[in-house]
């Protein structure tokens, strides 16, 4: 099956975490994916959190698969002059260095622009250009504080909390990729190439939309009345931890299900949503709250909306998380049980279908990563094991036109 991306050639000068998740998407798409990395060392993440003495750690191998690897230092006037000819006939150089780190190595935008016109460069940051804070090395909580995403998660009794799901790095790297994928229909309409641009803040802030949202709803009425502090606590002028409340026009929350008291996950998330109200009365088994004025609308219910939700926690106490959504399920009620990574990682659908997979890895064995969560009719990715450090070093210098004998001199100088 041919893929989409077959024939755009990637310069993947990329580390961490925000970078990678880009060009490793691009690279299951079909684009040949040509990860530059420092010689010896290479991304950090090969030796981070190591869970097998010497081989890459999985932190690497989970945003690493299908490129290839090639060993450059950047800095010596040979690797400069290989990633020279490698800009020329590349059509995306993709980055995720601190700010300033690619002008200093000599690879200004106007540079790469007069190398090769046609040349998409993007890059992520923690800040947008110009920002007061533009300056600044960014991790992933740091721009879920910057991005709005840690003051108004977690509960109003605790401290601004950060979420295991990475709205910093892998949200800005796929935000990144729409940005070259339309970068790359535009030199196809105009011939050039172009800077792309995407901040982690940036990233973080798109996904708290609702929590703007939220803001400016406050700033008009005083309250808000999905939130738990509605209408028994106290609002002051801004947005407020709303624990596992709902984010949007229906209340839901976490229950407590059978088994709840030693398994941490035996929970389930259950949504009130206005028009399902009758049938979540019927699968409770409380068909007197139908037409009951104190239950019948949204509105009646708010004020005791954890008192409806610990009746449902007693209907749930004799049932699993899964036969309460496998009952739930049949009265058209939007729920789900809590996974564990551990479920997940055993859940049949989701090897069925691809999202977790398991790739073979020439060090490590097989390991289980995330397969693409994108589902296309004419294309199912093949997730390949992550390449190892400098795997592909000769072939790609061979590919760019370098002896037997230059490759072994730029060896023997280190500079790759
Ligand atoms: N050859 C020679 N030098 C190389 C090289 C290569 N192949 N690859 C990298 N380097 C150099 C860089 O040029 C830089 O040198 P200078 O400091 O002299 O300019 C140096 O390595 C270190 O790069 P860095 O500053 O990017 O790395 P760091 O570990 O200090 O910082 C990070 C890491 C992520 C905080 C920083 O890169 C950053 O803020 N990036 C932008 C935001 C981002 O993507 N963060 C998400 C990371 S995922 O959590």
């Amino acid at each position: 099956m041919s893929k989409p991306l077959e024939g755009i050639k990637i310069i993947d000068f990329t580390h961490v975490q925000a970078g990678p998740a880009c060009t490793q998407l691009l690279a299951w798409f079909g684009a040949d994916v040509i990860k530059v990395e420092r010689p010896g060392s290479g991304d950090v993440t090969r030796s981070q959190l190591r869970d097998i003495p010497d081989a890459d750690a999985l932190y690497f191998t989970m945003l690493n698969s299908n490129k290839r690897s090639l060993t450059l230092d950047t800095k010596t006037p040979e690797g400069k002059e290989v990633l020279e000819k490698l800009v020329k006939e590349s059509d995306v150089l993709v980055e995720n260095f601190a700010p300033g780190a690619l002008d200093r190595m000599g690879f200004t935008w106007e540079r790469l622009n007069e190398l090769n016109p046609k040349l998409i460069v993007a890059s992520v940051k923690g800040f947008s250009d110009g920002h007061h804070y533009d300056d600044l090395k960014v991790y992933e909580n740091v721009a879920q504080c910057a991005g709005g995403a840690a003051s108004t998660t977690g509960f109003w009794d605790g401290p601004p909390t950060v979420s295991a799901a990475a709205l910093g790095d892998s949200n800005t790297g796929m935000h990144l990729a729409i940005g070259i994928l339309t970068a790359l229909i535009g030199r196809g309409q105009t011939g050039r190439g172009q800077k792309v641009a995407v901040s982690m803040q940036d990233s973080v802030i798109n996904l708290c939309r609702v929590k703007l949202r939220d803001q400016q709803r406050l700033d008009r009425v005083g309250y808000l009345e999905e939130y738990p502090q509605y209408p028994h606590g106290e609002f002051t002028d801004v947005v407020p931890r709303g624990g596992n409340a709902g984010g949007g026009g229906q209340p839901g929350w976490v229950l407590k299900c059978k088994g709840w008291e030693t398994d941490p996950n035996a929970y389930i998330y259950f949504t009130i949503q206005g028009h399902a109200w009758e049938p979540i009365c019927r699968a409770l088994g409380k068909p007197e709250w139908i037409s009951d004025p104190n239950y019948a609308t949204a509105q009646a219910r708010q004020p005791h909306i954890f008192d409806i939700f610990a009746t449902i926690e007693e209907w749930l106490a004799d049932k699993t998380k899964y036969e309460a959504v496998d009952i739930l399920r049949k009265f058209d009620i939007p729920c789900a049980p809590v996974l564990s990574m551990k479920e997940i990682a055993n859940d049949p659908s989701l090897r069925a279908s691809g999202t977790i997979v398991e790739v073979p890895h020439k060090e490590r064995g097989s390991y289980l990563t995330v397969g693409s969560p994108i589902k296309f009719s004419g294309l199912k990715p093949e997730i390949t094991g992550s390449p190892l450090l400098g795997e592909h070093t000769d072939e790609i210098l061979a590919e760019l036109g370098y002896s037997k004998d230059q490759i072994a001199h730029l060896h023997a100088a280190r500079s790759v």
